[in-house]
């Protein structure tokens, strides 16, 4: 690799930080079995030891995203242990993931519930997050909607959708100054007929709709598979209101598979689409990559430090695109000259390089080795089995 490139990869790599989740880290499963790892946690603790472990061995995430309904169950009252546990551990709290879908009220929705008492308890429930949000010191607020139908005719949705602009913008006006409303949307699961917030066009108008410091967050699981989803991240760059991702890779719909171990080059092209709009208007995109996996299979912490170093190799691939050349190929409509850009800048390795930058760092080169010899995972097995085995949480 020339040193300019080397110089590409070393800048990314500063720039780049992304969120772990909290649930990530605790054992979840399928609608159809859970098996429990001895290792996972159990309470918020042992939840943010593990994401501090992942940060110190990475030295990119320095926050770790919360679900108030599992990590805060007490609400505002947790706040303090929480921000104790965030100074003991070296990591922060990040996004605040209200839970709008597990309490058995919200069988027929949340703010698209026709009971108005309901409604009002979501609302409820939001700002109290927000609230939350504010004791912990964390900005965005990341809301995701299981609201819809499983059968035609069953709801109003043009009504559901007044609602949907009402309660959030609302829920908005109980924002800080400094703090964001992200909105994510899903196109199905758990509803299986219409869902309220199902693409990013519903998800850009209640934005909109809820002021000016709402913004979309994309979910790469949340998409039909032949859905164009860097063309929506170009759209909403332009359009300033891409505010964050749920990173995850699938092969057929909400997987929440390991980012890039399906489809790297999809990765890519997003990261792609996002520099270069950095390059041309010469601004930083605001934007909070976040993960949203939860392993069911492959060892929790393990699968979180594949993740990052995944995701660090896909930005970094895409920071040697150099745009200016890439802008030339496509004015002079030099179609291989264009793609080739992409593709090149793809197929090269730049693994030496992030393990140099990583040295320079004082990281250790291999997190994924290092986590193994640390004999972290060993002491907590150990520790953690018994409890482990009692506590399930659900993931949708
Ligand atoms: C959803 C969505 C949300 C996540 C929940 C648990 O499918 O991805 O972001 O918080 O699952
Ligand atoms: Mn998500
Ligand atoms: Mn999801």
């Amino acid at each position: 690799m020339r040193s300019q490139e080397t110089d590409r990869v070393f800048q990314s790599l500063e720039e780049f930080r992304i969120e772990i989740p909290s649930w990530g880290f605790a054992n979840t499963g399928t609608r159809f079995g859970k098996f429990t790892q001895a290792a996972a946690a159990t309470t918020p603790e042992e939840k943010f030891s593990d994401a501090g472990q992942v940060h110190l061995l990475t030295g990119v995430c320095p926050t770790v995203a919360l679900h108030v309904l599992w990590d805060l169950p007490e609400g505002i009252q947790n706040t303090d242990k929480v921000n104790k546990l965030a100074a003991r551990y070296g990591i922060r709290p990040g996004s605040i993931n209200p839970n709008l879908f597990q309490d058995q009220v919200y069988k027929y929705g949340s703010f698209g519930n026709p009971d108005l008492s309901i409604r009002e308890q979501a609302l409820r429930h939001v700002k109290e997050s927000i609230e939350i949000a504010q004791h912990l010191n964390s900005r965005d607020i990341s809301l995701w909607f299981a609201d819809g139908s499983n059968y035609p005719g069953t709801a109003n949705i043009r009504q559901r959708k007044r609602w949907f602009e009402e309660y959030l913008r609302t829920s908005h006006a109980a924002l800080a100054p400094y703090q964001r409303m992200l909105v994510e949307y899903k196109p199905f699961e758990p509803a299986f007929y219409h869902t309220d917030l199902a693409d990013w066009g519903m998800s850009l108008l209640m934005a909109r709709a809820a002021g000016p410091r709402a913004k979309v967050l994309v979910d790469t699981g949340h998409h039909y598979l032949s859905q164009n989803i860097e063309q929506i991240v170009a759209w909403l760059l332009s359009e300033n209101m891409l505010g964050g991702f749920h990173f995850n890779d699938r092969r057929y719909a909400d997987d929440d598979l390991t980012m890039g171990s399906i489809d790297p080059y999809q990765v890519f092209r997003i990261f792609n689409e996002i520099l270069f709009f950095e390059r041309e208007t010469g601004k930083r995109a605001d934007i909070a990559y976040m993960i949203d996996q939860s392993h069911n299979l492959k060892n929790k912490i393990e699968a979180m430090i594949q993740t990052v170093v995944m995701a660090q190799q896909l930005y970094s691939k895409a920071a040697l695109v150099d745009h200016k050349k890439l802008a030339e190929a496509q004015n002079d409509a030099d179609l291989l000259g264009a793609e080739s850009i992409l593709q090149d800048a793809f197929a090269t390795d730049v693994r030496p390089a992030i393990q140099e930058w990583r040295a320079s760092k004082g990281m250790p080169t291999d997190p994924l080795n290092a986590f193994r010899e640390s004999g972290y995972l060993l002491r907590i097995t150990k520790e953690r089995a018994a409890r482990s085995a009692q506590s399930v949480s659900s993931y949708a």
